[in-house]
């Protein structure tokens, strides 16, 4: 068994979990902020057997979309206060971000 930890843009998140969950998948959503842009996004947590991993890989790729997305956040320029880290930048933002772990033991009570 895997866990699935996906951090996705939350605009794709309700369809990619209703679509795991009509396939079968177990899901739990963590709502997430990410790092460098200080934005809202949404972690998913799901654990498949091995022979459905596939199958969910491709669900998530299939319904996460990059995007490029504007910032004038302070932070994203590196931390320093000063007129360069006010200019807006550009980032792509990835349809996904997916980590794969091995489960060494799995119960439910
Ligand atoms: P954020 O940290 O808010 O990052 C959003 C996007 O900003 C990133 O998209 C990337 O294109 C850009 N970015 C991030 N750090 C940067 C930097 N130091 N300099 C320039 N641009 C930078 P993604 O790479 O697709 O990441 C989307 C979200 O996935 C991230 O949101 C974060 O929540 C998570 N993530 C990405 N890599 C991660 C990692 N190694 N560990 C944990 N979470 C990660």
């Amino acid at each position: 068994m895997k866990m699935i930890v996906a951090i996705v843009q939350d605009e794709d998140s309700s369809r990619l979990i209703s679509a795991l969950m009509n396939d079968g998948f177990g899901v739990t959503k963590l709502a997430t902020t990410g790092g460098f842009l200080r934005a809202g996004n949404t972690t998913l947590l799901i654990g498949v057997d091995d022979d459905r991993f596939d199958a969910c890989l491709h669900i998530i790729e299939k319904l996460c979309k990059s995007r490029r997305q504007v910032t004038t956040s302070p932070l994203a320029g590196g931390g320093a206060v000063g007129m360069y880290t006010q200019m807006p930048i550009e980032v792509t933002v990835g349809g996904a971000t997916v980590f794969v772990l091995n489960v060494e033991q799995f119960a439910k009570f």
